[in-house]
């Protein structure tokens, strides 16, 4: 499906919502015969009457909440269903039905009926429900999700099968050269919701910033729909808009009619980072759009609100600026990856994980390596943290063509989703993808960009793409295109392994060759070491909690002289905390390089970090 609007379930005068989150019944397709659910029509009744059910948690991943080795490693279809009724009154609404994500590939079915599939792990999903839904009786959702990866998929996987008598015949294996591991299930909330029949599809805002004048300016673009609707699409009579945008106290600060125009705001209150203001209160102030469509012929209503921050993101060949000062990025790479729960949504986690970044005073991270949940981002927003917003494409290499409309079509939705977000100040669209000196690979991101830039072409948000050491800054294709240079530096761990001494000046020459030769400013985007929480050694030595200290401190010399000397804009440091991985030899329980444990407790480098980042807020 297109997508049209996605925006997230609200409630409203005009909008209920109901979530459907909680334990399903749940049941994998055996391996060997993956298709038996579709050609047994495991959605047509419930699962249960199909043979032996499990209980799963949505959202959640599947693969570690029971004692099975096949749910963790399991490829292919995953079935879920679960029963729920809805109001009688729910007749005369639209309904219907979202998926926060769900990874990979998902077909949803209401009472047996197919109302919607989706490609694509990490973004949302809907469907308008019509006629299959009932009123009178319990109705049933079932969903399949397949978490299989090919050379198509954004990110890539491979199938490798076994012709080998030491193998159980039709053997197969399901690989990707990423190294988070490859959760799977319904990750995010699911709901249900009603809109009237004329409904608020979709708003596009846009803000800049008058600084003599102290003005701040809303744009807004509202969309009347009834795209999504087969059945019941209704020719779409007169529509008035009517917008206001509200503070914080709930006072109007200004009003607008029709469906396009701009709200010019006296005295704004900026959205700043937090760490950019005195006071925490004033971070990351959100106005609240209020948008009410009125259907004059059936005198129907529809109210949807939006947080809005004000503010803007400019760039030169030297600095990023947000609301014209100059931004320096601290912070991180990310996962979502939590024991148990692998990458399903969960609030402990997520205020846990947000007050562990307020603690470090970083100002930002990125969504290493694939868009983060809704309910992550609105944190990010309400707290004045910076992000770095990426699509899943980690490790792609090949650049055909049906990758290629896969990727641009994850972008389209990211933004789509993202568009109007304060936090987001930029778009990456790839974390190191192979062979970025070859003319193919130039082409390919050159339109991967060019389409990001047409589809925010309201924003105009910054692009990057981040690169690996493979390419030498004068070879790489896809450097031209992007507007900010985004480079992983594994200096003393995947080179020179063991050699700190060598880091400083390996970093400085590196990035001074990128932006002297690119003129253009540049953020290292993940560097760091494995470490093992209460593994000590003096002299340092890898893998000890010295090791990882030693090896941020030479790191720190080199980004304190490229600050002083150059275009370089930022440091995030690899990973914020460990994170699972597919079984290897080199990875013991998972990615180490983590400042914070798995279960989120502070190795010797979380105060370390805590310590130069708490300086640098100070000096600003
Ligand atoms: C980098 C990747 C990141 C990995 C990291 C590592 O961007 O996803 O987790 O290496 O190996 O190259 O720790």
């Amino acid at each position: 499906q297109e997508t049209s609007g996605i925006l997230y379930p609200q409630e409203s005068e005009s909008r209920e919502v109901k979530s459907l989150d909680g334990i399903w019944n749940f049941r994998l397709a055996p391996r060997f015969q993956p298709d038996l659910g579709f050609q047994q029509a495991w959605y047509s009744a419930s699962l249960e009457k199909t043979g032996r059910v499990d209980l799963m948690p949505v959202p959640s991943s599947y693969n570690d909440v029971n004692q099975l080795k096949e749910y963790r490693d399991h490829v292919g279809w995953a079935w879920y269903d679960r029963k729920f009724r809805v109001p009688s009154h729910w007749q005369d609404r639209r309904v219907f039905v979202r998926f926060g994500a769900a990874n990979y590939h998902s077909i949803v079915y209401i009472n047996g009926v197919k109302v919607v599939e989706h490609s694509g792990g990490a973004l949302p999903f809907l469907a308008e429900l019509q006629s299959e839904l009932t009123f009178d009786q319990e109705n049933l959702i079932t969903v399949a999700i397949n978490n299989t990866l090919s050379r198509d998929t954004v990110p890539q996987g491979t199938t490798v099968y076994q012709n080998n008598a030491r193998y159980p015949d039709g053997y197969f294996t399901n690989d990707y050269k990423f190294d988070f591991f490859n959760y799977a299930g319904i990750h995010r909330p699911v709901f249900l919701y009603t809109t009237p029949k004329t409904f608020i599809d979709d708003i596009d805002v846009s803000t800049r910033v008058a600084t003599v004048t102290g003005y701040g300016y809303v744009n807004y673009s509202i969309k009347a729909g009834g795209s999504t609707s087969k059945k019941r699409k209704t020719n779409i009579q007169a529509v008035n808009v009517i917008v206001e945008l509200e503070d914080q106290e709930g006072t109007v600060v200004g009003r607008a009619e029709g469906s396009d125009g701009e709200i010019a705001v006296p005295n704004a209150k900026l959205w700043w980072p937090f760490t950019m203001v005195p006071d925490d209160e004033d971070a990351g102030y959100l106005y609240t759009l209020k948008v009410t469509t009125l259907e004059t012929a059936s005198n129907e209503k529809d109210i949807y609100r939006l947080k809005v921050g004000i503010r803007t993101v400019t760039w030169t060949e030297k600095e990023f600026q947000i609301n014209n000062f100059p931004f320096y990025f601290r912070g991180f790479g990310r996962h979502e990856d939590y024991d148990v729960r692998g990458k399903g949504v969960d609030n402990v986690m997520l205020v846990k994980d947000h007050n562990l970044i307020k603690w470090t005073g970083a100002n930002s991270y990125r969504t290493t390596h694939y868009p983060y949940a809704e309910e992550i981002m609105d944190l990010a927003d309400k707290l004045g943290i910076v992000i770095i917003d990426e699509v899943p494409a980690v490790s792609i290499e090949g650049y055909g063509s049906d990758l290629l409309a896969n990727h641009k079509k994850q972008m389209k939705e990211l933004i789509q989703r993202d568009k109007n977000r304060a936090s987001v100040v930029m778009w990456s669209v790839s974390n190191e993808p192979w062979d970025l000196h070859e003319e193919a690979a130039g082409v390919y991101f050159k339109d991967v960009i060019d389409h990001t830039k047409e589809v925010d072409s309201r924003n105009k948000r910054p692009v990057t793409l981040v690169c690996n050491m493979y390419t030498m800054h004068n070879e790489d294709k896809s450097a031209p295109h992007v507007d900010i240079l985004s480079i992983n530096r594994y200096y003393s761990w995947y080179y020179d392994v063991g050699h700190s001494e060598t880091i400083k000046d390996a970093i400085v020459i590196d990035v001074e060759n990128w932006v002297n030769y690119h003129k253009k400013p540049l953020l290292v985007a993940e560097y760091g070491a494995d470490t093992i929480p209460g593994l000590h050694q003096s002299p340092e030595f890898v893998f000890t909690e010295e090791y990882q200290t030693v090896m941020m401190k030479e790191h720190f010399k080199a980004f304190d002289y490229l600050r002083a000397n150059s275009s370089f804009i930022g440091e995030h440091i690899w990973n914020f905390a460990d994170f699972m991985t597919t079984q290897g030899i080199h990875r013991v329980g998972g990615n180490r390089k983590g400042i914070f444990t798995r279960q989120r407790q502070p190795k010797a480098s979380a105060h370390l970090l805590r310590h130069r980042y708490h300086l640098m807020a100070a000096e600003s």
